[in-house]
């Protein structure tokens, strides 16, 4: 038997990768531990935690905003401990070259985790050598090899659910959520331009099929193991596309009806979407939906961000939800490559005639690595900015205002008329606390998965810090050249999203 000890940040980032790699490890008689440093006062505190638990290895999960707050952690550790260190999540998948220049990092996952891990662990319980694991980049004395990534399994039944008891057992909070996230599939067929979805496309390419999907009954019955244990007002399905396969939906729609009396959400695409299937979603219990428009221009749509979806379709499947009582969000984003105020404007208006119970406005920073970055860099439409994302070029000279639509873009979704008077209010050079208006757009949340207010403050105290300390923050700046981290507050802006 391994050990192997996560480190993650806060409750508001509760970790679904490290949720599936802990039960698979734990099937295979491995142990698991979590800590997470908003338990610990100093860098010194979590040193002498992990240094007690002894693990054999220390694993990090990370999202591209978590890589500052994690970097310095590593480092101490390595440093204080020289213990072996793993890094992985979506930000290794398609930045794994940027890993590769910490020297106190000894394998990265470049991929899905669950057997790259699991074999290294036993590599690690063995003594033997763990150069050569496929999946996983390792350094090797002073380079790294660079394992290509094993086949993709269509099977995703054969995982046991996620281990939902390494947070619950120790974060009541958490475990008392009246929302608790399900994966029932991965992959995504789409290839949105800004999304790291066809980077994975890329790396798994001639790997097998990118999209799977776990069986309803297996899906369902983690379900019904989560409703049995812990207390649950909503299921919220986090694939990033719920709806794709009809013949799935279904036999999901029946099944989920007959078995779960827990009203759920999920994310879909319009594309998919019609009368009898809304029917059939809403009758098995969909409460709310999350629809990625992106931008009410659909030329934009269309050449920027590839997702050629007409503005008819949204107008058509927003009306068909109202009809069938299904709430839904939207997410748009703004700064996107020759946006002009009279674009994000119409954006905003096309937005507004969907008539959503709620809309989450970003500014778009996009990732390295992404097909839109990549694209703005070879048309020149970038300059470089932080570590990881690229600022795009303003062509229009109205990005300054453009950028007000983070705290604007709310009250134009929530005060409709205010939209007559939304160039003058764009314009505004210094909103003061106007802006302090996004942390509003989380009361969205709040609504759609009917968290009871009592919770949801309780949930927002716990992670004040990330809630209230990384907004509108790029969070790609450069590492800290030695310094203890003041967790958590190189953090990212929209926590606690389901
Ligand atoms: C749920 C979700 C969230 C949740 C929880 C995130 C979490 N920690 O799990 C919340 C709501 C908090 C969230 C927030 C954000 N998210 Co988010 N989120 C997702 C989503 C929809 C699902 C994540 C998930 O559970 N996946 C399922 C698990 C099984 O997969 P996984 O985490 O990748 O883990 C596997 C592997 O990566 C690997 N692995 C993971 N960790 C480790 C560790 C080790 C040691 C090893 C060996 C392997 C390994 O093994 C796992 C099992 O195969 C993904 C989209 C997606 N399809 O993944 C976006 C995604 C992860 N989010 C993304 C983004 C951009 C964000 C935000 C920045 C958005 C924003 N603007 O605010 C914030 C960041 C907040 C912050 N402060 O850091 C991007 C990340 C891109 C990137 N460069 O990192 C994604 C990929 C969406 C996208 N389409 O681009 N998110």
């Amino acid at each position: 038997m391994a050990k192997i000890l996560f480190v993650s940040d806060h409750l508001a980032n509760e970790g679904l990768g490290i949720m599936c790699l802990s039960s698979h490890l734990k099937a295979h008689g491995h142990a698991v531990e979590l800590t997470l440093l908003a338990d610990h006062p100093s860098l010194e505190a979590v040193v002498a935690h992990v240094a007690a638990a002894r693990p054999d290895i220390v694993g990090f999960s990370m999202m591209t905003p978590q890589v500052p707050t994690f970097r310095p952690v590593a480092r101490a550790l390595k440093r204080e401990l020289g213990v072996p260190i793993a890094f992985g999540g979506p930000h290794c998948m398609y930045m794994a070259d940027d890993v590769v220049r910490y020297d106190y990092v000894d394998w990265v996952c470049i991929g899905e985790g669950e057997d790259p891990l699991l074999e290294l662990m036993n590599r690690l319980d063995a003594g033997d050598p763990a150069t050569d694991v496929p999946g996983l980049w390792a350094r090797a004395d002073r380079d790294w090899v660079r394992n290509e990534t094993g086949r993709l399994d269509d099977d995703l039944d054969r995982y046991p659910f996620p281990d939902r008891e390494l947070y619950y057992a120790r974060y009541p909070l958490l475990r008392d959520f009246a929302v608790k996230r399900v994966m029932s599939q991965r992959g995504c067929p789409y290839k949105c331009s800004y999304c790291f979805e066809p980077s994975l496309a890329e790396l798994y390419e001639g790997k097998g099929k990118l999209v799977r999907r776990r069986s309803v009954g297996h899906i369902v019955a983690e379900i019904r193991a989560i409703v049995a244990r812990y207390p649950t007002r909503c299921i919220h399905f986090s694939d990033d596309t719920f709806n794709l396969s009809r013949r799935w939906l279904n036999e999901f729609a029946e099944v989920y009806g007959r078995e779960i009396d827990v009203p759920f959400t999920c994310n879909v695409t319009v594309q998919n979407l019609d009368e009898d299937l809304v029917r059939r979603l809403r009758d098995a219990g969909c409460r709310g939906m999350v629809c990625g428009l992106e931008s009410g221009v659909e030329r934009t749509r269309a050449t920027v961000l590839d997702k050629p979806i007409p503005n008819d379709t949204y107008l058509a499947v927003s009306r068909m939800l109202r009809r069938h009582g299904i709430r839904f969000m939207t997410n748009i984003m703004f700064g996107l490559p020759h946006e002009s105020l009279d674009d994000a404007i119409e954006s905003i208006r096309f937005n507004r005639a969907l008539r959503p119970l709620g809309t989450r406005v970003a500014i778009l920073k996009p990732y390295k690595g992404t097909q839109l970055a990549k694209r703005a860099i070879a048309d020149g439409l970038a300059e470089a900015e932080g570590e990881f994302t690229l600022q795009i070029r303003d062509t229009t000279g109205d990005l300054e205002d453009i950028k007000n639509m983070v705290w604007a873009g709310y009250l134009f979704v929530k005060v409709p008329f205010l939209i007559h008077l939304a160039r003058r209010m764009l314009r505004m050079r210094r909103p003061g606390p106007l802006r302090h208006l996004v942390l509003l757009s989380n009361l969205q949340e709040v609504m759609l998965y009917r968290i009871p207010p009592w919770q949801a403050l309780r949930f927002f105290w716990a992670s004040r810090q990330v809630f209230l300390g990384g907004m509108g923050k790029d969070q790609a700046e450069s590492e800290p050249a030695g310094s203890a981290p003041a967790w958590p507050a190189e953090e990212a802006a929209t926590a606690g999203r389901p």
